[in-house]
């Protein structure tokens, strides 16, 4: 990924995570569980985006810290979905291109991010619309910490999610 891109995505991230912060704040807590625990895995800050009616596929996103030996997240399915892939975002030339891959690694007292404009999970087929608000159930699959189900809250697109 270029420098150029980097600089571009780093802020609205951040403007994101507040938003995100925000409706948990203001929903209270059971619903918006967006991290989980799994070995020496801790899985933060787990979004998905609401989508438009015909949309057949959403972006998963998160961030994985590990505070134990590498591992590697090497599946996800969801109920929601047909299918949860494993892609990357990158720049070839000056177009940007998904490829899906078989796995991501976690480095040993490290962490992955999954965010826009990189790392994601692809939620495929996608059975109904994801609304502002809801939830979407995505079970994450470790080469080595097993298995972890992860509740990705369901935020608005655009800056829709900023008037909470
Ligand atoms: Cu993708």
């Amino acid at each position: 990924m270029s420098q150029k891109l980097k600089g571009k995505i780093a802020q609205p991230k951040k403007v994101l995570v507040l938003a995100i912060l925000a409706c948990v704040l203001s929903f209270g807590t059971a619903v918006y569980a967006q991290s989980a625990k799994i070995g020496g895995l801790e899985i933060e800050n787990a979004y998905t985006r609401a989508t438009v009616p015909g949309q057949q596929v959403a972006g998963g996103f998160l961030k994985i810290e590990n505070k134990g030996g590498v591992d590697q997240l090497i599946s996800a399915s969801s109920p929601a979905a047909g299918e949860v892939q494993l892609h990357e975002m990158a720049m070839e030339g000056n177009v940007m291109k998904m490829r899906q891959l078989k796995e991501i690694p976690v480095p040993a007292g490290g962490a992955v991010e999954l965010k826009p404009g990189g790392l994601h999970l692809m939620l495929m087929n996608i059975k109904a619309p994801f609304t502002a608000g809801d939830t979407v159930p995505v079970k994450l699959k470790f080469a080595k910490a097993g298995e972890v189900e992860v509740k990705f809250p369901v935020n608005a697109m655009g800056g829709g999610a900023m008037k909470h």
